[in-house]
């Protein structure tokens, strides 16, 4: 490895894992979102990964005019890279979460590797007394909804967004077979390097969080795609400190933020996305690693620029 790697450090500002109730301190609202981007980005995250909240529920939103009450601003105010998420919420279909970034044309976005169980009802047994009645109901949907993102699904994401707008990905892989399926549209020619493969631990649904797994999805990732990738490492709830420290010690980047865990210490609310990412660059300055900035990280994953968006 060599001594000048500089890590990268996504923040996933708000998702649509979590609801109002669980923290009231989930960014909700564009002026939110947008502060709550910033703020990380000055911690020293150089990727924003950004989903959309209706502002008075809080209910995840595909409304491309929610996206525009905050993307100029947050392109404005940082030199941060915005990726927006295709994967949208378990509300939408796959039409309805490729609105908004079709229209962005953002510099990235996420591209989910595969269909899967999502199972976020396990949540309800652990709050009451929900701020709004979709939240309960969006959970107990995910018993029996299919997160989809078949081959066709994601064919379209590449072609319209990746062909047609020179968007580049962040390929989420929540389990081995979506390493393989990367490596399917790699060899069909769809894909180019330098990938940027999310690898994430501990959905119910995809691949747990035990190290042994850590290991394997990265000597997988190796084995497909060699020289050609930049591993990322996520991990939900309450792994997210030990398994982004433990891929980063191993070689990888990583992704923090309120969208894959809403904790900063055991029993300890984040108050910020910026929280986190403070806590991990302290954990990696510790470990003597750098961090890249923005302009590092165009160079790393050989983005299209900020200018070259559509907002
Ligand atoms: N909770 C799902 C919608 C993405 O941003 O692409 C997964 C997700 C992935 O949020
Ligand atoms: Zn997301």
């Amino acid at each position: 490895m060599a001594a000048t790697r500089k890590v990268i450090i996504t923040c996933a500002v708000t998702g649509a894992i979590h609801t109002p109730t669980m923290s009231p301190y989930l960014p909700i609202t564009p002026q939110q979102i947008a502060d709550s981007a910033v703020e990380a980005a000055e911690a020293g995250a150089g990727i924003l990964h950004l989903h959309a909240r209706d502002p008075e529920t809080g209910c995840p939103t595909p409304d491309p005019a929610v996206f525009w009450d905050f993307l100029p601003q947050i392109k404005s105010r940082t030199d941060a890279i915005i990726n927006i998420t295709t994967g949208g919420g378990h509300n939408m279909t796959v039409e309805q979460r490729l609105v908004g970034p079709t229209k962005a044309q953002p510099e990235m976005t996420s591209l989910n590797m595969g269909s899967m169980n999502f199972g976020l009802y396990p949540a309800l047994n652990k709050f009451s007394n929900w701020q709004h009645p979709w939240e309960p109901q969006y959970l107990e949907n995910t018993r029996d909804g299919i997160f989809k993102n078949t081959f066709r699904d994601i064919e379209t994401i590449l072609q319209t967004l990746g062909k047609g707008c020179g968007t580049k990905f962040e390929f989420e892989c929540y389990d081995i077979g979506h390493l393989y399926t990367l490596a399917h549209f790699l060899e069909r020619g769809l894909v180019q390097p330098p990938l940027f493969v999310q690898t994430i631990f501990g959905i119910l649904g995809g691949i747990g969080c035990d190290v042994e797994n850590l290991v394997h999805m990265r000597r997988i990732a190796d084995k497909l795609f060699g020289d050609d990738y930049h591993w990322s490492i996520l991990a939900a709830g309450r792994h997210q400190t030990n398994f982004v420290t433990t891929g980063a010690i191993m070689g990888g980047n990583i992704r923090v933020g309120l969208e894959d865990n809403l904790y900063l210490a055991k029993g300890e609310l984040a108050q910020s996305n910026a929280a986190q990412v403070q806590k991990i660059r302290r954990i990696l300055s510790e470990l003597s690693l750098d961090v890249a900035t923005p302009a590092e990280v165009r160079q790393m994953l050989a983005l299209k620029g900020k200018d070259d968006v559509a907002f």
